[in-house]
């Protein structure tokens, strides 16, 4: 299994929408055992492949306290969201140290193809809701920071790319 590198805050290819995936064949399979290995190497409960560069509609997620039910969602589709809907702290693999509020729906549910291919349809609420709905906007090419006042995300970015800029030195 390979550690996938992870693209950081403001990169612009944060922002590409992603395609759906074509065939769940050999190369996607690969893609879900390095990317769940790499979620669970940065200690994340979700990664999508956009985040490494992949911009294909696939997510990777385990909520569990014992990180043992790694969930794979394949060209997940929203197919009902809760009326209510409430403030929650989120944070980013692609925004390290970062955390804010993001009025997120309660649940969910979404239909998507398992690694095997196979269609589930997942019901979601609490974390795994607020996790879902994260990933699947990263899909699109948002990142939750773009939910922020304009002065929050600009300081944010600021940040961001002088961390990047002293990594580099
Ligand atoms: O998409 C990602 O970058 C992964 C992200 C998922 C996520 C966390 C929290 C709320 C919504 C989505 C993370 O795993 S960030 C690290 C983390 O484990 C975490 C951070 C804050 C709260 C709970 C967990
Ligand atoms: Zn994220």
């Amino acid at each position: 299994m390979a550690l996938l590198p992870i693209l950081y805050y403001p990169d612009p290819k944060l922002y590409k929408v992603a395609k759906p995936v074509a065939v769940v064949d050999a190369r996607i399979q690969t893609l879900v055992a390095d990317m769940l290995f790499t979620m669970y190497e940065a200690k994340g409960i979700g990664l999508a492949a956009t985040q490494v560069d992949v911009h294909e509609r696939l997510i990777v997620i385990d909520t569990s306290e014992e990180r043992d039910q790694p969930l794979v969602l394949i060209n997940p589709e929203l197919t009902w969201k809760s009326e209510a809907t409430h403030l929650n702290e989120e944070g980013c693999l692609s925004v390290p140290g970062v955390y804010d509020d993001v009025m997120r729906h309660d649940a969910v549910h979404v239909t998507a193809l398992d690694e095997t291919g196979v269609s589930r349809t997942i019901k979601a609420d609490g974390i795994l809701a607020v996790c879902v709905q994260h990933e699947m906007d990263h899909l699109l090419g948002k990142v939750f920071v773009e939910y922020l006042s304009p002065l929050k995300r600009n300081r944010i970015k600021t940040k961001m790319q002088k961390l990047q800029r002293e990594e580099l030195r």
